[in-house]
């Protein structure tokens, strides 16, 4: 018995259906690369933004409620405030009048403002406002604070409340957005 070769037709249809399963496959692949790779940014970005605000966290812990400028923080990206250099009997003894702010995306550390060759800084890719704000004078995230900065101060009571929003671009969702907040309980 003779055995019967393809046709032509059979070869196209075969081929298509190949190509097809092809780039179905490559897509998949492609679309799961992508997420793992925003996924892998986003984690990076949250990283960096976790670590800058405990350092700005760690200069604020031993920050004396009454030396902060301004005195009732609420929304500002800027603080200046004394931190304690130890004890004389009951008296504390304040350090050097340090500043945190926000200077053209990066937070910037002074450690003494007297002498502010000494300054770090801390973090870059800050969002000019916070998550969620638009320069609008109304609060669109619902904290309150109307087109607070990527970076800011909140007190109520002793506790220090910081926050900041850092972004960076990402080739498919556009920008890459993290706030990370953290509190502090400052210092009589
Ligand atoms: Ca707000
Ligand atoms: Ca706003």
């Amino acid at each position: 018995m003779r055995t019967r070769g393809f046709t032509l037709l059979e070869l196209l249809i075969a081929g298509t259906i190949f190509l097809v399963a092809l780039a179905v496959v490559y897509a998949v692949t492609a679309e799961s690369t992508d997420t793992a790779r925003v996924g892998t940014n986003a984690g990076t970005l949250e990283g960096q933004a976790s670590r800058a605000l405990h350092r700005i966290a760690g200069e604020l812990v031993a920050a004396g409620l009454d030396t902060l400028e301004p005195p009732d923080p609420q929304g500002v990206s800027s603080l200046t405030f004394r931190a304690s250099a130890g004890a004389d009997g009951a008296t504390i003894q304040w350090g050097p009048r340090q500043s945190v702010f926000l200077r053209g995306g990066h937070v910037v550390w002074i450690r003494d403002i007297d002498d502010p060759v000494q300054e770090v800084v801390l973090c870059g890719s800050v969002r000019p406002l916070a998550e969620g704000e638009t320069a609008n004078g109304v609060d669109d995230n619902g904290n309150e604070l109307a087109d607070e900065e990527g970076l800011s101060f909140e007190l109520s009571g002793r506790t220090l409340t910081i926050r900041l929003t850092v972004e960076r671009k990402d080739r498919s969702v556009g920008l890459l957005t993290r706030t990370v907040t953290t509190s502090v309980r400052l210092r009589n």
